[in-house]
């Protein structure tokens, strides 16, 4: 009898239950009807930083579609001031001025689109320096750019870590790190578009935790190096009693050389001293001799074999001419 009671009382209870359910199945469906699946659109908030100067700090974020700009701050999580644009942006950037020197800030930042989709990011710190005290500003700041790769160098006047963000606009995009606390850094930018002007800023952190961050600074790679064409100077050159032909031998400087010589009556030689070539010319024999001509002047070359009476004056010039 008590089994079947605790049944039956669980049997009403789910009774209850679907026809309360019968009952809202309207209320729930209408709503669907109400509100058909819209997507809904969201701003994102993305790479907040924080430069300070003096009593003032620069706040700067990106969103992914525009927005206006609006930073809460104060000494605690509670805020308390504000200072915004409402002009819009996906680049926002919101000065704080008036700061207490020596103090830390807390902030937040919050952005709003047109069609008042808001985003806004988690605390962030920051403190102002004591007065008189530096940030690590970057001086010296030098980009040597190739065709695909750049070596930015810097120094800061205290020891500072060092990041470098660049890409293609001022929305950087990547970042290479300078490693640990130095005074001088060099940071190397790889994988590089030839012909390319890129943007890149210079943030710097220094024991105690003052970041710089530098204006936007610009370098060009340069244009991909095209291995210059090999340029091959050809020369037949002919060996007789007691003179060369010909017995000034012009190529421009940067040529490989292959002359090609013979005799065509006694045994000659054919010494280039400046090239170290000395080669026997035996008669009717051909003697391919090749070199780079890679600096330009005027070489002598002169028969090295004992070949008569005028063997002293049998001598010519190899000019390497300057690449025009
Ligand atoms: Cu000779």
């Amino acid at each position: 009898m008590k089994v079947r009671s605790a049944f039956d009382n669980q049997t009403f209870k789910f009774f209850i239950l679907m026809v309360l359910l019968l009952l809202f199945l309207p209320f729930v469906s209408g709503c669907g009807e109400d509100n058909p699946t819209v997507e809904e659109e969201t701003l994102k908030i993305s790479e907040v930083t924080v430069s300070v100067e003096g009593n003032n700090a620069l706040i700067r974020w990106k969103t992914d579609l525009l927005a206006d700009s609006l930073v809460d701050y104060g000494v605690t999580t509670s805020y308390g001031l504000n200072a915004m644009d409402a002009a819009l942006t996906a680049q926002h950037s919101v000065t704080l001025t008036g700061l207490q020197l020596q103090t830390t800030y807390q902030f937040r930042v919050k952005s709003t689109n047109e069609s008042s989709t808001f985003a806004q990011s988690g605390n962030v710190t920051f403190a102002t320096l004591a007065e008189g005290e530096k940030a690590p500003e970057p001086s010296k700041v030098e980009a040597t750019a190739k065709d695909d790769s750049a070596t930015i160098t810097w120094k800061t006047n205290e020891s500072a870590a060092g990041e470098i963000e660049y890409g293609e606009s001022t929305a950087y995009g990547s970042v290479a790190t300078s490693g640990d606390s130095k005074i001088t850094h060099s940071v190397q930018l790889t994988g590089l578009k030839p012909e390319t002007t890129y943007h890149y800023r210079i943030k710097v952190t220094d024991l105690d935790g003052n970041l710089f961050t530098s204006s936007d600074l610009t370098f060009k790679t340069k244009a991909k190096e095209v291995e210059p064409e090999e340029s091959i100077s050809e020369i037949n050159v002919t060996a007789r009693q007691w003179q060369f032909t010909p017995a000034t031998i012009r190529v421009t400087e940067g040529d490989t050389v292959i002359l090609t010589i013979r005799s065509i009556d006694v045994a000659h030689g054919f010494g280039l001293n400046a090239f170290r070539i000395d080669q026997n010319l035996n008669p009717g024999k051909e003697v391919v001799v090749e070199f780079k001509a890679k600096k330009t002047g005027k070489y002598p070359f002169q028969c090295t074999v004992n070949c008569g009476a005028g063997h002293g004056t049998m001598n010519g010039v190899l000019i390497v001419e300057r690449k025009q």
